[in-house]
């Protein structure tokens, strides 16, 4: 769709910043500026005003609606090309100098052949738009886990994101020039607004291009990203820089990036206990981060909802961090009855990417309500009613906004050492084999289970959703290294810990009956699989000891008030040999496709499983 509005004015911008002081700073700008030849270049120094000059500028271009402030206060929805919704794996690439660095999972391509190509591509992609460039920081502004990094885009929406999801702007520039290291990222939604030949073209709704590039250099900390607008392609804060490239800051660091969430359970004793748990994308990390329990006494409050760094401290104990300051969830299936806490995070100052208007300038997306609005307009901008027979807002659809504003954060959140680990979770989706929850015997054990994690695949990446696949620690398309490299680096980091391990467990929400639907209820229900693991850690429930690993004895896990049948609590935690032993047999099999590289720890503990199977 072509707009009108062809030209982005930077008249409305913060003027009072040309320039850096730091040399390497400005050099790198004007080197990007010089390759993507943009109109304008403006510095971002975060204020709520140069947000709302921002907002302005994309409702007037057609890139936003301003959503009815009366429902919604400062609140505006994106509308994306169709072609560009989720993250791009096969176009995104690690590339470290030695291709054994990448591993078999990841994308490798040689840097100076990728360095080379880049410059074709971003030659002249910036042309009739504004270079923005913006400050950030992960994690509180000078903690000791905290780093910072910068991305030059020419997406305004990128900008406005990345106000909401990280500490963006002037103090992160004084601190860089005052000599912290940060990491350099570029991008751009490669659409330029003017030609080679000096031609123009018209703005459009959402402008991308079809060629996608989605670049990590470990090596030199950098990331280059082009051709897509969507959250995790280009705010490069998040998957780019917090995961992959933060991934081998810390394997060469000593220190762990993580996909995972992290919360503050307080049990009715008043004992206060951190979690930190990684599921694949869209498998109900922000459900279970803002959870309400079920059972009496329990609270559970919020710290992250996607990443987490993981860091020894003094005391020996692994402490964690929440590198983001912001959520970037998926609307679908965040409702009044399944995340409350959610809904009322997003009560304003929200941006929401792909779900459906309502008549009255409010938004609306399957499992807000449990009843459909008669009429609306769906993220694709077309017409829609309850027997349109396609959803309303696309699976994939997001809601940006300020952790700050989630009623359930812990006061804790923001500190700058972080907070003590007592248990690491980790889950997948699977409807059959794997119990609702298991704990590890040991470190190495949880590992392993780590290492072993399959999971269906959801609508936040590019492919076939409900396929199985392997996805390690919830990493597979975010670790920035050879995944069995990062299997050793854990390992590593367990020795280090000793016996200030925090323990680990693993889930399985999703699991099905015969009748194909889910067996536990999750959202508030999953509580109860939360106490079974706290109390385990203090030593008061009792465990049976599985050839796949600790489960709930008899009684064990608080099932009170709860409506399930003997069979489905059964088939809940039912271990079937055969099944498991053919899981171990295609355990073996992606093992081997990283060759000598497993440590040999995890080469044993598979052995021990299949004796215990077979015993
Ligand atoms: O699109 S993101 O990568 O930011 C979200 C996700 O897939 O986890
Ligand atoms: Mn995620």
């Amino acid at each position: 769709m072509t707009l009108t509005h062809s030209r982005q004015s930077t008249g409305d911008a913060d003027p009072s910043r040309t320039g850096s002081t730091d040399p390497n700073l400005q050099a790198w700008v004007d080197e990007i500026a010089r390759l993507t030849e943009p109109d304008a270049i403006v510095w971002c120094d975060g204020s709520k005003r140069e947000a709302n000059d921002l907002s302005k500028l994309l409702v007037a271009s057609g890139q936003l609606i301003r959503l009815n402030p009366e429902w919604r206060p400062n609140s505006f929805l994106a509308r994306t090309n169709p072609k560009d919704v989720a993250r791009v794996e096969n176009r995104t690439f690690i590339c470290s100098n030695d291709e054994a660095d990448a591993g078999p999972t990841n994308n490798w391509a040689e840097p100076s052949a990728m360095r080379a190509e880049l410059r074709g591509v971003f030659a002249g992609c910036m042309r009739g738009r504004t270079m923005y460039i913006v400050p950030f920081s992960m994690g509180p502004l000078g903690g000791p886990i905290s780093q910072l990094g910068v991305e030059i885009t020419d997406s305004p929406y990128v900008v406005l994101n990345m106000g909401i999801m990280t500490r963006m702007g002037e103090t992160v520039l004084t601190m860089i020039e005052a000599g912290e290291p940060w990491v350099h990222t570029v991008h751009s939604v490669g659409y330029p607004l003017i030609d080679q030949s000096g031609i123009t073209r018209p703005e459009v709704e959402w402008p991308c291009n079809d060629d996608k590039y989605i670049v990590q250099f470990p090596d030199t900390r950098e990331v280059w990203s082009y051709g897509s607008g969507y959250g995790g392609n280009a705010l490069l804060s998040k998957k780019s820089f917090a995961l992959r490239i933060a991934s081998v800051m810390g394997r060469d660091e000593g220190w762990l990036a993580e996909h995972m969430l992290l919360i503050k359970l307080i049990s009715p004793e008043g004992g206060v206990f951190h979690m930190a748990a990684a599921f694949p994308s869209a498998c109900g990390k922000t459900n279970l981060s803002m959870l309400r329990p079920t059972i009496p006494g329990w609270k559970v409050e919020t710290i992250g909802d996607d990443i987490a760094w993981l860091r020894q401290g003094e005391d020996g104990r692994l402490w964690a961090i929440n590198p983001e300051a912001g959520f970037f969830g998926v609307a679908p299936g965040t409702g009044e009855t399944t995340n409350p806490t959610a809904v009322s995070t997003m009560w304003g100052n929200t941006i929401f990417t792909n779900v459906a208007l309502r008549d009255d300038g409010d938004v609306w997306w399957e499992g807000l309500t449990d009843k459909a609005p008669d009429h609306l307009i769906d993220w694709q901008g077309k017409d829609w009613t309850p027997d349109s027979g396609r959803t309303a807002a696309h699976p994939n659809s997001r809601f940006t906004v300020a952790a700050a504003q989630c009623p359930s954060i812990a006061d804790d959140w923001e500190a700058a050492g972080g907070v003590p680990i007592d248990a690491i979770v980790f889950g997948g989706r699977r409807a059959t084999n794997v119990p609702l929850v298991a704990q590890a015997r040991s470190w190495k054990h949880g590992v392993f289970m780590g290492a072993t994690i399959s999971s269906e695949k959801t609508a936040a990446a590019d492919g076939i959703v409900g396929e199985l696949r392997r996805d390690p620690f919830a990493m597979l398309p975010f670790c920035g290294y050879n995944m069995a490299d990062y299997w050793g680096h854990w390992l590593k980091v367990g020795k280090e810990l000793g016996t200030n391990a925090p323990a680990i467990f693993q889930v399985n929400w999703f699991r099905k009956g015969p009748d194909g639907a889910f067996i536990w209820p999750g959202f508030g229900e999953n509580s109860r699989v939360l106490e079974w693991m706290i109390r385990r850690i203090q030593g008061t429930a009792d465990a049976i000891d599985t050839p796949i690993g600790l489960l709930p004895a008899e009684d064990g896990l608080n099932l009170d008030g709860l409506d399930l049948s003997k069979e489905a609590v059964d088939q809940l935690f039912a271990i079937d040999q055969n099944s498991w032993l053919a899981e171990c047999d295609l355990t073996e099999e992606y093992f081997d496709k990283f060759g000598d590289k497993v440590p040999p720890a995890l080469r044993a503990e598979l052995a021990s499983v299949r004796y215990h199977l077979k015993d």
